[in-house]
């Protein structure tokens, strides 16, 4: 299925607040550098670029080993989510499709807080695709880290162990039933106890080596088509084997091939059950002269509608910055 006239809304959050290792403050600015709007007017979509949000506390600190402090840090996530959870409600309220470009994986905070709200007004159930090497399922209690990238999926389902300061109008919440985690490879002893404790569904490396793409993705698509759905896809560069995707902060190996992450993205184009989409966790510091930049370009083309044997581009409408 083909569906097209939905215009599509870019909005970046350049924060690495999230994360230990600096960098991914710069990715949206490398995702359009390699191409990621014109990608998109070449598949006849009209866009709109609404531009970055950025933290608004100044680099007060002066701690050598460290670049912020972590309270500093976690200042930053909690006022960036409420501004991206209030941008992408007024995208989605506009009837466009958004695409958060992070920043690191804390962005989800907001992004996902828009989407469900959004759908809780409408009464329409939100299903999560979380396509990542990690789950990004901690609590400040089970983080053996402190990093707030590793801990969206926990707040949104509604995890007990974030304080007062984590909610708020913002933050919306999510079925932790509803969320699939695919292509985990990396999570945390007491990470995966929650999981299962809350009946996350999480498919690792293994699962896809012994089943395939198709075979994983399919009752996925199925499920949120059945429940008339609006499906959230959170791509963290990270899935995708380090060999292919290097830009990242906390590579793991044995991800996802070229072929295999292209093969997601087409899949869910096809479904047409995607509402929403983020791409997090490029570190352009750390890349390759572009090459993680370039793949994630490749894979959100994909997703909207690129093919081998694809149509005849036609006339485009292009719109910037509102
Ligand atoms: C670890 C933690 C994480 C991304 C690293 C890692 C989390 N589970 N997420 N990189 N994208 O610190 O909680
Ligand atoms: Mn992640
Ligand atoms: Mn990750
Ligand atoms: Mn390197």
């Amino acid at each position: 299925m083909v569906t097209k006239p939905k215009r599509i809304d870019i909005l970046g959050v350049a924060t690495a607040s999230g994360a230990s290792v600096r960098g991914c403050g710069m990715g949206p600015e490398a995702l359009r550098v390699a191409g990621l709007l014109e990608a998109l007017v070449e598949l006849e979509h009209s866009i709109a670029d609404h531009g970055d949000l950025r933290r608004v506390y100044p680099e007060i600190s002066t701690n050598p080993s460290s670049w912020r402090l972590p309270e500093q840090r976690r200042a930053d996530v909690l006022e960036l989510a409420e501004r991206t959870s209030n941008a992408g409600y007024d995208i989605l309220s506009g009837g466009h499709f958004p695409i958060f470009i992070g920043g690191d994986h804390s962005i989800a905070m907001g992004s996902l807080s828009a989407v469900s709200r959004f759908n809780a007004e409408k009464g329409k159930p939100v299903h999560v695709l979380w396509i990542d090497a990690h789950a990004d399922y901690n609590t400040p209690d089970t983080s053996p880290s402190g990093n707030l990238h590793g801990m969206p999926l926990a707040l949104l389902c509604g995890e007990p162990g974030f304080d007062d300061n984590f909610k708020g109008d913002w933050l919306g919440k999510v079925d932790p039933r509803n969320v699939t985690i695919f292509g985990a490879r990396s999570i945390d002893r007491e990470e995966r106890r929650l999981l299962q404790a809350r009946g996350v569904e999480v498919i690792d490396m293994r699962k896809i080596d012994q089943t395939g793409v198709v075979g994983l993705m399919q009752p996925i698509i199925e499920r949120v088509k059945a429940a008339d759905g609006h499906l959230h896809v959170s791509f963290d560069v990270d899935v995708v084997d380090p060999t292919l995707a290097p830009g990242g902060g906390t590579l793991v190996p044995g991800g996802l091939t070229y072929r295999e992450a292209h093969l997601i993205m087409e899949m869910l184009h096809d479904s047409g059950v995607v509402g929403s989409l983020d791409i997090v966790e490029l570190n352009p510091f750390l890349d390759h002269g572009g090459k993680s930049a370039t793949l994630l370009v490749d894979l959100v083309a994909s997703l909207f509608g690129r093919s081998v044997i694809g149509e005849e581009p036609g006339p485009v409408e292009f719109v910037t910055r509102e």
